[in-house]
């Protein structure tokens, strides 16, 4: 018998969305609750490190976005079929978090001079060498997924990345075809695209 899930993370995509796109991709109920920011406070203490997101399997409660998408798909069949497959699917995922810390570091900076320099070197050096690596993974892979011939954590950790992206500059993804097929491949696919219609609709 499944375990009962419940994902609790605040009212965003943020750190919980990949966990959600797992759950979605392997068609596998779970709760997903939403904490507000006045409720915060007093859940705090109540979680394992004091942070969010946190999943809640069988009423034990684990901490740490990475840990829990590694383990959803790991359950879910979504981490290669070999340890080489599961590797590649590392790597990638590697290869987006290096992307979305100078996001994070562009976010956070205060100063609006550094800011805009940042988010333009974001865009125009840091964004293409990301996209031109995910276009080269797309290319030696004629599946058409990132890493063997079934849709993994990675496919579904890019098709989130770059979600601000495609929403805020899809100009600058126009170079790359195989990105936005690989993006549409996914989105088309069954359960995530009725996933995706039903998703409530957050800025972040
Ligand atoms: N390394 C942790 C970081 C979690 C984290 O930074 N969570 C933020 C939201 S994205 C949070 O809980 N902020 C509220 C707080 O720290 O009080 C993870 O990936 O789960």
């Amino acid at each position: 018998m499944l375990p009962t899930y419940k994902l609790v993370y605040f009212d965003g995509r943020g750190k919980a969305e990949l966990s959600r796109l797992c759950f979605a991709a392997a068609g596998v109920k779970f709760e997903d609750e939403r904490v507000t920011k006045e409720e915060w406070p007093a859940l705090k203490p109540a979680m394992p490190f004091g942070q969010l997101p946190v999943l809640d399997v069988n009423g034990k409660l684990f901490g740490q976005s990475s840990a829990i998408e590694k383990y959803l798909a790991r359950e879910f069949a979504l981490y290669g079929k070999t340890s080489l497959e599961a590797l590649e699917i590392d790597e990638i995922i590697g290869l987006g978090r290096d992307y979305t810390d100078l996001i994070t570091v562009w976010y956070k900076e205060s100063d609006e001079t550094k800011k805009a320099e940042l988010g333009t070197k974001l865009l125009q050096e840091y964004l293409p060498r990301f996209l031109k690596a995910l276009d080269s993974k797309l290319t030696n892979n004629v599946r058409g997924y990132l890493v063997g011939n079934q849709m993994t954590l990675a496919d579904l950790a890019i098709y989130d990345i770059l979600e601000n992206n495609f929403r805020k500059t899809p100009e600058l993804l126009q170079t790359h075809p195989k990105v936005i097929e690989h993006r549409n491949r996914i989105a088309s696919s069954q359960k995530i695209s009725e996933y995706l219609k039903n998703r409530k609709e957050t800025e972040f």
